[in-house]
């Protein structure tokens, strides 16, 4: 079956390869090349590797999301290595990916919610963003071919923001859906053109289509330069429609019941405050269907993983092809009685599934590492062979960790920064509430407001495993975790722990929250080489926002 051919007058295989492209070959390509050659990735008189990113659409770790993806499992972590401490810096689709993109932290690429005026796949966005994406710079200085396909910014395609014939900077093949994840009845942008789907399961269901023009492409492409490749899945975003053959898939699965599964979170920001424990039972029966139904969703994934595998193997390209499979956020089920979304601060929401193979990379390997999604870009470039340093990317390059190199200096902290969202209006169907909440159902429990606005200090050492967390909220409400004693997150430590180190953490948030490019990697708290540099706060943003509790705090 092939939906979506990349060429309307596709030649044979084998024959010459010509396909139709988002934009032509950039200038100068030949002299540019010489800028990602010689380094790590890419060694000398050898053939560049190619690079496959699988995205998946709000896909946790920590409440099992792997567990129906038995052959990714098969055919890219256990060939290669699996993290068990990958973080998104923010817990939601458009900011995450614009993270993914840029390398970036959220302060630093401006998107920070799904709206337009969120600056999600805004003209600002398209402007200044876009061509300093990393896919721009493999095609652009590394001469590869650069393809996408499934969704982008859930604002992509918007009329106000040029359409779905802005096809942005950097990509040669373009396959990107309008607008957030949907299955069926939706519209692609093809190289900039539209094309409508409908809902016939053959030749509409989205992961399928995804699956079939990237098999195209394989097939199709030019062989003469290396190839990069970005799969976006749809699933298991809502509203998770499965495929008819997986529908009655996981009929006895239910969400976990693990230990901050419908308790009420007494000791924390007044959002999760509101939840109603227990919950209902309507809003546990919502819960359990939409986990089911999220794992059903994924059993296409893992379908398209297989197939995209297979595929490079036949090609003979597989030995020379890094593949990493992520999610741009993860997800709760009920944890905290929040019936189900993500955009919280907790483990569930923050952490990832990420699994890479590639060359170099002994199989059955995982590492506890902390790595974030801003890592992709540079680690991506590295393997290319471009320098982090011509970049302005806040992540670092894991490929280090990748290839087993022995004595590493890691960074031993990361930042989680979160601009809450809320509605101006009061919800009609939920009366009481006043406005300035959003996302309320079911049972009128709302997972997000305007000032559900954070920031984290994320830590991992020999010794710390540990979370601290500032909302800018009328309380000016402090988290802080020791995921040691307590990985579920249900002990809020903030009024025991010793006030000087609460201090140092205090600092430690501020300097992150103004980083750019290397003060974002400047060691943490918990490293010899950490010091206090009240200059660094202040390096590239000017200035930061008070924090008003901090005078009384110390
Ligand atoms: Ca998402």
């Amino acid at each position: 079956m092939r939906l979506l051919s990349l060429a309307t007058d596709r030649p044979r295989r084998g024959g010459p390869r010509h396909l139709p492209s988002g934009s032509s070959a950039p200038p100068l390509l030949l002299l540019l090349l010489g800028l990602c050659l010689g380094v790590s990735g890419a060694a000398k008189g050898s053939r560049r590797p190619n690079v496959v990113l699988l995205l998946a659409d709000d896909q946790d770790e920590v409440l099992g999301g792997m567990t129906p993806l038995k052959k990714t499992k098969a055919l890219i972590g256990e060939m290669g290595m699996t993290f068990s401490s990958a973080y998104v810096p923010s817990a939601l689709c458009c900011p995450s990916r614009a993270s993914i993109l840029t390398g970036k932290y959220p302060h630093n690429h401006h998107v920070v919610n799904n709206t337009l005026e969120g600056n999600c796949s805004s003209k600002s966005w398209q402007k200044i963003q876009e061509p300093n994406t990393f896919p721009a710079i493999l095609r652009s200085m590394c001469g590869y071919q650069t393809f996408f396909a499934g969704k982008y910014l859930n604002e992509y395609g918007a009329p106000d923001a040029g359409g779905l014939g802005h096809v942005p900077l950097g990509w040669s093949y373009w396959y990107a859906l309008e607008k957030n994840s949907k299955y069926y009845n939706y519209t692609l942008s093809i190289n900039g053109k539209a094309r409508k789907h409908g809902e016939n399961y053959s030749v509409d269901y989205l992961t399928d289509v995804l699956a079939n023009v990237s098999l195209d492409f394989l097939d199709y492409k030019s062989n003469s330069e290396p190839f990069f490749m970005m799969i976006s899945t749809p699933a298991p975003h809502s509203p998770w429609t499965a495929a008819p053959q997986y529908q009655n898939a996981f009929q006895n699965v239910f969400a976990p019941r693990n230990k901050n599964f419908n308790i009420h979170g007494t000791n924390k920001h007044w959002l999760i405050r509101q939840a109603k424990t227990p919950m209902t039972n309507s809003s546990i029966q919502f819960l359990d269907n939409a986990f089911r139904k999220r794992w059903q969703t994924l059993l296409s994934v893992d379908d398209l993983v297989e197939k995209l595998v297979k595929r490079l193997e036949f090609n003979g390209e597989l030995s020379n092809t890094y593949i990493f499979y992520t999610s741009d956020n993860g997800y709760h089920t009920g944890q905290f009685s929040l019936p189900i979304d993500k955009r919280q601060l907790y483990e569930f929401d923050i952490k990832v599934p990420l699994l890479v193979r590639g060359p170099g990379i002994k199989p059955n390997q995982t590492s506890k590492m902390l790595v974030a999604n801003i890592d992709l870009g540079p680690t991506i470039l590295d393997i290319a062979g471009y320098s982090l340093n011509k970049t302005q990317m806040d992540g670092m390059s894991f490929l280090p960790i990748l290839k087993g190199t022995s004595n590493l200096t890691w960074r031993s902290d990361i930042l989680v920064e979160y601009q809450g969202e809320g509605r101006n209006v009061t919800d009609p169907t939920c009366p009481s509430l006043s406005p300035g909440v959003s996302q309320c159902f079911p049972d009128c429990v709302c997972e997000d407001a305007y000032n559900n606005t954070y920031a984290c200090v994320r830590t991992t050492s020999e010794l710390w495993d540990l979370q601290y967390c500032e909302f800018d909220d009328q309380e000016v409400f402090v988290e802080v975790y020791n995921l040691t004693a307590d990985p579920h997150q249900i002990n809020n430590i903030a009024k025991s722990i010793d006030p000087e180190l609460l201090g140092k953490m205090n600092y430690r948030l501020m300097m992150l929250q103004s980083c750019s490019g290397p003060t974002c990697r400047t060691p943490g708290v918990f490293d010899p080489g950490y010091r206090f540099d009240p200059r660094l706060m202040f390096s590239s943003h000017g200035s930061i926002r008070t924090r008003r509790f901090s005078k009384h705090l110390l």
